[in-house]
This record gives structure tokens, C-alpha cells and sequence, in this order.
């Protein structure tokens, strides 16, 4: 296995902040029930090579922000983000990390101290904002998607729903630009970036939602009736 040195060495192209948060931040390693089996820099849980060699799969969050008139927040991720740079995507996306206050099973309240941490990280918001039983657990996904070279993912994602008026003050390191959109907009950017218009990239889990749940779920966000739309039982 790589070391820490080498692995710095290897990178030195990497983004400095981007660089640290590949060492210092410690995923949770799942196996494909969602059973915490151990723990994973995430930099080795994001190297596509270690992941088809060891099938090492980490557990993930994907927020959904709505203000009071239902527009769903998007953000474009930084140039300097190491998978899947300047793509658009949810309103923020990390991961729990292998720590006792993101560990806790319970109402997967785990995830959500994870989403709140990331909340304030990449996009400024204060936790008092987004008090954490707000934040509605609706699923769970699984996907794998390699980004560039040798990086990529392989997630056990849970999809977390919250509306809120909020102020946003974006952190540079992590976010290019965002931007509330309303379901119009979202079909007119899905159609630029299916016809590659305008250089717009979408994430490939941002994709997968918006394909098979987000529709149906924006009516319960409208109907406030987001809670009956929840299965934690079943993992897609
Ligand atoms: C990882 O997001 C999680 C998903 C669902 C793709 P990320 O690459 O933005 O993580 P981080 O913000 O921790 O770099
Ligand atoms: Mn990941």
C-alpha cells in the first residue's frame, strides 16, 4: 500500500486544501447492506484502483437545500476538487467521517451532523440555520462512478431533503458559483447539459436522483409532506 508521503509526492499537482482533506479526512467504510466495517482515508476511498481491488465502498450524504418558495439550491463545485471538478450538482455532497457525533445509526443522525458540518464548510451557512432534526432523511443509493484518472467514487449515499431560507456565503475552496432553481430551470439545465451546451456538466449522483426520485419527491417538498415520501428501508 501507498504511504502518506508517497501518495503527497504523487499528487503534488493536487490543490493544497483539497490535499489535506484527501488525509485528513476519515471515511467510514460500509459493505453494500450499509454495516460500518471500518475506516478509510479519503483519499484511498476515492483512488479507483483501490476501490476495484479491494471493493472498498464508503458511506456519503447528498443535501438537498429548498427555500420557502420550493427552489431547489444547486452548486458548482470548485475548479480545485479533486472528482468531478466545476460539474453542477445538489446543494452539498461529503461524507460522515469515522467519528463517534457521524457514527451514530440512529434516525441517521450521523449523516445529518456530517451535512451540517459541510453546510457551513462549503457554503457558509451557520448551523443554528439548519438545526439538524430539519433535515429529512428520504433514501439511500449506490452507484459507482469514476471521475478523472485515477480518481472516483463508489457511495453509499444517503439523500437528505431540508427547507429553509438560508444566506449563503460560498467557500472558494470548495464552491464555483450556485444558484436557486425552480423545476423549470432544472429541465433547461439538464437539456444543456444533454446536448453539452454552454460546457454545463452535471455530477453522475446528481443525475441518478434527478432520474428516479426528485421529480416525485419536489411534489411532497411542495405539499409539505416530505416525511410520508421517506424509505430508509431500501437501498437502490
Ligand atoms: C462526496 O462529495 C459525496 C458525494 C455524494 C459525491 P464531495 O466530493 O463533494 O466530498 P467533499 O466535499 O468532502 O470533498
Ligand atoms: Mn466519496
Amino acid at each position: 500500500p501507498m504511504g502518506k508521503d508517497e501518495g503527497v509526492a504523487a499528487d503534488s499537482a493536487m490543490d493544497a486544501v483539497q490535499r489535506r482533506l484527501m488525509f485528513d479526512d476519515e471515511c467510514i467504510l460500509v459493505d453494500e447492506h450499509d454495516n460500518v466495517i471500518g475506516h478509510e482515508s479519503k483519499y484511498n476511498c476515492h483512488l479507483m484502483e483501490k476501490i476495484e481491488k479491494e471493493n472498498l465502498l464508503h458511506r456519503a450524504f447528498s443535501a438537498f437545500l429548498f427555500n420557502s418558495k420550493f427552489e431547489l439550491l444547486l452548486q458548482q463545485r470548485s475548479a480545485t476538487k479533486v472528482t468531478f471538478p466545476l460539474v453542477w450538482t445538489n446543494t452539498c455532497c461529503s461524507h460522515p467521517l469515522y467519528r463517534e457525533s457521524e457514527l451514530i445509526e440512529e434516525k441517521s443522525l450521523g449523516v445529518r451532523n456530517a451535512a451540517q458540518r459541510k453546510l457551513l464548510d462549503e457554503l457558509g451557512i451557520p448551523p443554528e440555520d439548519l438545526p439538524v432534526d430539519e433535515f429529512i432523511p428520504l433514501g439511500r443509493i449506490l452507484y459507482k462512478a469514476p471521475s478523472d484518472g485515477k480518481w472516483g467514487e463508489h457511495e453509499l449515499d444517503y439523500l437528505l431533503f431540508i427547507v429553509r431560507d438560508v444566506k449563503a456565503n460560498p467557500n472558494p475552496d470548495e464552491v464555483a458559483d450556485i444558484k436557486y432553481v425552480d423545476r423549470k430551470q432544472l429541465e433547461e439545465l439538464l437539456r444543456k447539459a444533454d446536448a453539452g451546451e454552454d460546457g454545463i456538466k452535471l455530477s453522475p449522483w446528481f443525475r441518478l436522483v434527478v432520474d428516479n426520485f426528485l421529480m416525485k419527491w419536489w411534489d411532497h417538498v411542495e405539499k409539505g409532506t416530505l416525511q410520508e415520501a421517506a424509505n430508509m428501508r431500501t437501498i437502490h
